[in-house]
């Protein structure tokens, strides 16, 4: 896969890409990064690529022709029909399912944005689809692109090993983890609980599970209030919610 990167900080965005999972699946040839700097793209001494709002107000405004040309020259050096994605706060929350989606594609461009904002006319003639990471505010586009293309990057075949893979299930039944334990065997005064010590694999993944269920419906109810329980696994629930008190 291949992803454009468009924003007024390519270094940042090439920095992070050298590490982990992004850095792997680089280093493998099941990624390929590209990043376009609007400031590449002005025609002006200043080399201009934000000016005041019409209309006025606080902070500056991306401009419509440096970012165009950016996005165009990316277009050029990608495979045929990539999406522009916007990372910006009135677009769509991103999730997993987004993520498995952009993973099948063969490439996209994602256009950071910065200061308070882009033209809309870029958004309407150059942008497919906008992303936000979630209600907080961030400074840029940057860090949100990063996001995104590190959760798709973990998705390509390849980049993962088996082991990595297979952990990765236990979200896609969307629930949370279970709670991970390692040596030493008491801490702080706490024992690891004992039937993870037991080595009955039956109980265990049942407890695991037990955890799974009970601390998604403690911390994340929305992951579970569509999910049709079963006689099992509301009895889980229950004991779980037995054991917490
Ligand atoms: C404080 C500025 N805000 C006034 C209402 C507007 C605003 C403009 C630009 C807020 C954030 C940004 C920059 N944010 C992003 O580019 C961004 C973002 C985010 O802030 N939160 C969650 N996801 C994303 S994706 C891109």
């Amino acid at each position: 896969m291949r992803i454009a990167v468009v924003s007024i900080f390519p270094e940042m965005v090439g920095q992070v890409a050298e590490y982990g999972v992004i850095g792997r699946a680089k280093e493998r040839g099941l990624l390929s990064l590209l990043c376009e700097n609007p400031r590449d793209y002005t025609s002006d001494v200043h080399r201009t690529v934000d000016d005041r709002p019409y209309g006025g107000g606080p902070g500056m405004v991306l401009k419509y022709e440096p970012a165009a040309r950016a996005i165009h020259a990316a277009k050029a050096d990608m495979p045929e029909g990539c999406p522009v994605v916007c990372l910006s706060p009135q677009g769509k929350v991103f999730d997993q399912d987004t993520a498995r989606r952009y993973a099948g594609l063969q490439g996209m461009i994602l256009l950071a944005g910065r200061y308070e904002g882009i033209d809309e006319r870029l958004l309407e003639n150059e942008v497919d689809e906008e992303l936000s990471l979630g209600d907080f505010v961030l400074s840029g586009g940057e860090i949100a692109a990063m996001a995104v293309i590190d959760a798709v990057a973990r998705l390509l075949p390849g980049v993962l090993g088996d082991d990595e893979s297979a952990a990765q299930d236990s979200f896609m039944e969307g629930l949370l983890d279970h709670p991970h334990y390692t040596r030493p065997e008491i801490v702080a005064g706490q024992r690891v609980p004992a039937v993870l010590l037991s080595g009955d694999h039956a109980r265990i993944a049942r407890w695991r599970y037990k955890q799974a269920l009970g601390r998604s419906f403690v911390r994340r109810p929305d992951l579970v209030k569509d999910l049709k329980l079963d006689r099992e696994q509301q009895k889980l629930l229950d004991e779980f919610l037995k054991e917490q008190g």
